[in-house]
């Protein structure tokens, strides 16, 4: 079994508290690697070394070059596809055509976007006329925030953590990240990447271990930390709020979702089925953006729901090697005793249960796995739990509208505000509606296209600020206004 440990100032260490926990495959329910617990202490060394590591030359060196280290981070994640393929695979039990294709790639875009924003940043300047008759110049300029602590969930662990750490370095930061304890594996990879491109020790920490009581709260709380940026569940996010309180620390939050799609009569029906599958069940639902409420218009509703139960058939779990994979495992027991959980409420609610609902039967090495059926309800109450509360599994309310303003009634009806899809080929309709649904990503007839320059985030309960591309920016670095009279 592999040994999974911290990164600190350059060099993998064990923790001092010398607690080990499992790191269990998903598919089968058994460890495949065993995770040294960091400590206070080693909390301490790591946010120490970060703050020696921004006195040193990382945070000085001309742009030009700190880009290019970022860049090469890129290539050597490249370089190492297989072994990032293996370590994500390993702690989620996604299937590998999912994480071959979004997860490691998007580990190395995202290194490269940033490294390509810190190449071209400019500044902006701002002539004045002066009360003497004379002139002054205003012009703005940018320094690292300093300490950043960038803290990850599981769901997407080397795509999440690296959209946080790139820009964090492309800033001149030094960062302590703590990914989740359930997928620690690829964080732990970017200890030695970093070292064979030459980033200086210290510039980038991993600490492992929990939240509360453990790396994750003491890694909030040290007053070394001058910023967090967190992705994750919505308490979680309050926790931290209040944890990053003490010495007024800015925060960056992307959170939970109860993201909605609204398909009308006249969208392409194939597409929108074929999308509406892709935004429910991908990644076994475990994607923040995934579509949990999905509401059709009256003369579609029948046709759609057959549609969709029928693909949503199609999706046989199984191992993640298996081309014929089409759903992996959610993420742990506990997650999938949640999940069900939900399946139970929602019969005891009368849902009609179009499809799944339960656990499949499961042979031979997959047998302990943590699985679950792709799932499809109809006829819950809106102001149902089950409608209004995240569930991050493969599971969707479908429910009948008939008319716009209902349709943007029911969509924006909820305390999250991440994602939105909508299907329509009527473009003034995409018009009157994209603008008004309360979500800071809407995608009209697909789901999920990135571009990594564009403003990523939530609105209401689904975060605090937008990171990406330029955006990224805002939080990352200080920015200062320098007046020079003339
Ligand atoms: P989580 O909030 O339980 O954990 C996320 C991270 O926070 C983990 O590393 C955990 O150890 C750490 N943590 C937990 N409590 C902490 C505390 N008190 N102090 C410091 N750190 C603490 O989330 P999860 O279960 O790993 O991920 C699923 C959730 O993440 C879902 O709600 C999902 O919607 C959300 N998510 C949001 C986005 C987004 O971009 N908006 C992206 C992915 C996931
Ligand atoms: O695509 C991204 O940049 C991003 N942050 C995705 C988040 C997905 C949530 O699970």
């Amino acid at each position: 079994m592999k040994d999974i440990l911290n990164f600190i100032d350059g060099a993998y260490c064990e923790g001092s508290i010398g607690r080990w926990f499992d790191d269990i495959d998903p598919c089968t329910g058994q460890a495949h690697a065993r995770i040294s617990e960091a400590g206070s202490d080693d909390v301490n060394r790591a946010v120490s070394a970060a703050r020696n590591a921004l006195s040193g030359p990382w945070s000085q060196m001309p742009q030009a070059a700190r880009s290019a280290m970022i860049r090469a981070v890129a290539e050597e994640i490249d370089n190492r596809f297989n072994a990032f393929l293996e370590a994500e695979v390993a702690d989620t039990g996604k299937p590998h055509s999912l994480a071959s294709v979004v997860d490691i790639p998007r580990g190395a875009a995202n290194f490269r976007i940033f490294a390509d924003i810190i190449a071209n940043l400019s500044e902006h300047a701002f002539p004045m006329d002066t009360p003497d008759g004379g002139r002054a110049l205003n012009y703005t300029s940018r320094r690292p925030k300093g300490v950043v602590a960038v803290i990850s969930p599981w769901n997407l662990p080397l795509l999440l953590m690296t959209w946080k750490v790139a820009p964090a370095l492309a800033c001149g930061n030094a960062v302590v990240a703590k990914p989740s304890e359930e997928t620690p594996a690829t964080c732990a990879l970017l200890g030695d990447v970093m070292n064979s491109v030459g980033i200086p020790p210290g510039v980038f920490n991993v600490v492992h271990g929990f939240g509360p009581g453990s790396a994750g709260e003491a890694l909030t709380k040290h007053p070394g930390v001058d910023a967090i940026t967190f992705t994750g569940e919505t308490r979680t996010g309050e926790a931290i709020m209040k944890a990053a309180a003490a010495g007024t620390r800015d925060i960056s939050s992307e959170l939970g979702g109860k993201n909605a799609a609204l398909v009308f009569a006249d969208c392409d029906i194939d597409a929108a089925v074929e999308g509406t599958v892709r935004s429910t069940f991908t990644n076994c639902g475990q994607v923040c953006l995934c579509t949990e409420r999905v509401y059709v218009e009256r003369p579609i509703f029948n046709a759609f729901v057959d549609r969709l139960k029928a693909e949503a058939e199609k999706l046989h779990p199984g191992a993640p090697t298996d081309a014929k994979t089409g759903i992996g495992p959610l993420i742990s027991a506990e997650h999938r005793d949640k999940v069900t959980g939900y399946f139970e409420r929602a019969r005891a609610a009368g849902a009609t249960v179009v499809t799944g609902g339960d656990v499949p039967v499961i042979d031979g090495d997959l047998a302990n796995g943590f699985w679950v059926r792709p799932t499809i309800w109809t006829g819950l109450a809106e102001d149902s739990p089950l409608v209004k509360e995240e569930i991050f599994g493969p599971v969707c309310h479908i429910a009948p509208f008939d008319s716009e303003e209902e349709a943007l009634h029911l969509a924006n009806d909820t305390d999250y505000g991440l994602a939105a899809t909508l299907w329509t080929r009527d473009l003034s309709r995409t018009h009157r509606i994209a603008p008004r649904l309360e979500a800071g990503i809407v995608w009209v007839n697909t789901w999920n296209l990135r571009d990594l320059r564009t403003p990523f985030g939530g609105s209401k309960q689904s975060g605090i600020g937008r990171e990406g591309g330029a955006y990224s920016l805002e939080f990352y670095s200080e920015l200062s206004n320098i007046c020079i009279k003339m």
